[in-house]
């Protein structure tokens, strides 16, 4: 396992796609723990990936790689992730995406799947979503939560964004509203008045069940 989660973290480090896609494949032939694989393999690759370009020592087209790389791989676990959390009643509606102007999506939709598998019912909007977009889509859903992804300093305020529409429509006591992404954190959550942070998928997960209950 050690070494089949070193080779996930080199495929990603060097942004070789094809080789992270057949590693995951393996992962699912193997039978492997998916969360372990992605968390302790890809997910560690891409940070990695991140430390190194901040440090200087890559180049943002080897960022773009890592990233692709890390999607490639993302594409073959998904479903399969998707599937692990079997049949369940539907446990809510969540509306999730990665706020305007920030194009990461890759953390948005690993929270996705994971509420996907733990019986939410999802809309995922993607990423470079409006603030007015993430409200319109919860009203028509009827959807009980809205999680809006943040990866950059400079996108964070427009989580903020999120909850003075639903305000301006009086829908702030039927949302709940969960904001995440790297930058983030319980302090930001709080200051701009936001129902919960979760810092992983699988905290998500246990965030958005609390909303629920
Ligand atoms: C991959 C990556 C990219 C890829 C994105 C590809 C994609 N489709 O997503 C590319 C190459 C395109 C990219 C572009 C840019 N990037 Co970039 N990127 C990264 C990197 C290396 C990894 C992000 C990632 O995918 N991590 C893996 C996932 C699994 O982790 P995660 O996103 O944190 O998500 C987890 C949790 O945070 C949480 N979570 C995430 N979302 C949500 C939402 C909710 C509701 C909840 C509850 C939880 C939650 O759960 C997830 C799963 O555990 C980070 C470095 C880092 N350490 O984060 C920089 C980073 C985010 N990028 C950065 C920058 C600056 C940029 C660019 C501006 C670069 C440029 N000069 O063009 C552009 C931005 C363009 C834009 N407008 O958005 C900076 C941001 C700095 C800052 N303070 O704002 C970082 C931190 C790198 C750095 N150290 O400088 N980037």
């Amino acid at each position: 396992m050690r070494e089949h989660l070193k080779a996930c973290m080199q495929a990603v480090l060097e942004g070789d796609g094809e080789r992270a896609e057949e590693l995951a494949k393996l992962t699912l032939e193997r039978k492997l723990p998916l969360l372990e694989v992605i968390d302790g393999g890809f997910v560690a690759g891409i940070r990695e990936v991140g430390r190194l370009w901040e440090e200087g020592a890559l180049f943002l087209p080897e960022l773009v790689m890592g990233a692709e790389a890390m999607k490639m791989a993302m594409g073959v676990l998904q479903p399969a992730l998707e599937a692990s959390g079997g049949k369940q009643e539907k446990a809510g509606h969540v509306v999730i995406g990665t706020i305007e102007g920030d194009i990461h999506d890759i953390g948005k939709t690993l929270v996705a799947t994971m509420l996907s598998a733990n019986g939410f019912g999802i809309t995922d909007l993607g990423a470079d979503v409006p603030a007015a977009k993430f409200v319109d889509e919860a009203e028509k859903r009827g959807a009980g939560c809205i999680a809006v992804s943040a990866l950059l300093t400079t996108t964070m305020p427009g989580q903020k964004k999120v909850i003075e529409e639903l305000r301006k429509r009086s829908l702030r006591g039927k949302v709940r509203v969960m904001v995440g992404g790297a930058p983030c954190s319980e302090k930001w959550a709080e200051d701009i008045g936001a129902d919960g942070y979760a810092g992983d998928a699988v905290s998500a997960v246990a965030l958005a069940k609390k909303f629920m209950a």
